[in-house]
């Protein structure tokens, strides 16, 4: 038995399966997690690690789409969905079987706790759409990457949404010359902040350094 608001969002996504819109209307990114306590992890916290929301609208220009009507101007955009494996199969099956065809080119799935059976089980019903598995929890690693020979999943280390992000973000940069312009552009940003860091700590000396 489905719950009222869970068949809602199956119908939703359903139905925007169907209406084939062009590419530069439908999210490129679909971000799921099990519950919206892992939302710091997955997006990352205000006061602590960065996480996929804050590299892709910080860093990467991308916009969160929530209205498919009325899609952001921003080409570059993804949706966020808490999508549980256990609590809410049915919706987990129907995120999976619809992305493709609603124009998601890569889904990032977080799941925590040791049974984390949300980003293999995606993965597995959206093949061949690639899916980048997040372990919330140190603990939920070996569920997460343990998959059969010939299911394949990529996943990142435990927490690390942001590293999965930049991920999807060169997944789609094979067809977007632009976004593989805006990942070199992070890349030489981080080149710049070690090289600033050396020269201050060689500069200064340690003592000073650590003042
Ligand atoms: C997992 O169980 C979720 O991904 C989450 O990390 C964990 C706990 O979920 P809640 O009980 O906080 O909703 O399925």
């Amino acid at each position: 038995m489905t719950s009222e608001s869970v068949q809602s969002l199956i119908d939703q996504l359903e139905a925007e399966a169907e209406m084939d819109r062009p590419a530069e209307e439908t999210p490129d990114i679909g971000i799921i997690m099990g519950s919206d306590s892992d939302l710091d992890v997955m997006a990352g916290s205000e006061s602590g690690r960065p996480g996929a929301y804050d590299v892709l609208t910080e860093e990467l220009d991308f916009v969160e789409q929530t209205d498919y009507e009325t899609a952001p101007e921003a080409r570059f955009t993804f949706e966020t969905f808490v999508v549980s494996a256990h609590r809410t199969p049915e919706l987990m099956y129907a995120y999976a079987e619809t992305a493709e065809d609603r124009g998601i080119d890569v889904i990032i799935a977080g799941a925590g706790g040791k049974s984390a059976d949300l980003p293999n089980m995606t993965a597995s019903i959206a093949y061949p759409l690639p899916v980048i598995g997040v372990p919330v929890q140190e603990k939920s690693l070996p569920s997460v990457i343990g998959m059969p020979q010939g299911a394949p999943i990529v996943a990142v280390d435990a927490g690390k949404s942001f590293n999965a992000a930049l991920s999807a973000v060169q997944i789609l940069a094979r067809q977007h010359s632009d976004l593989r312009e805006r990942l070199l552009q992070y890349h030489d940003g981080l080149q710049q902040d070690v090289g600033e860091v050396s020269r201050a700590l060689h500069e200064r000396g340690t003592p000073r350094f650590r003042e």
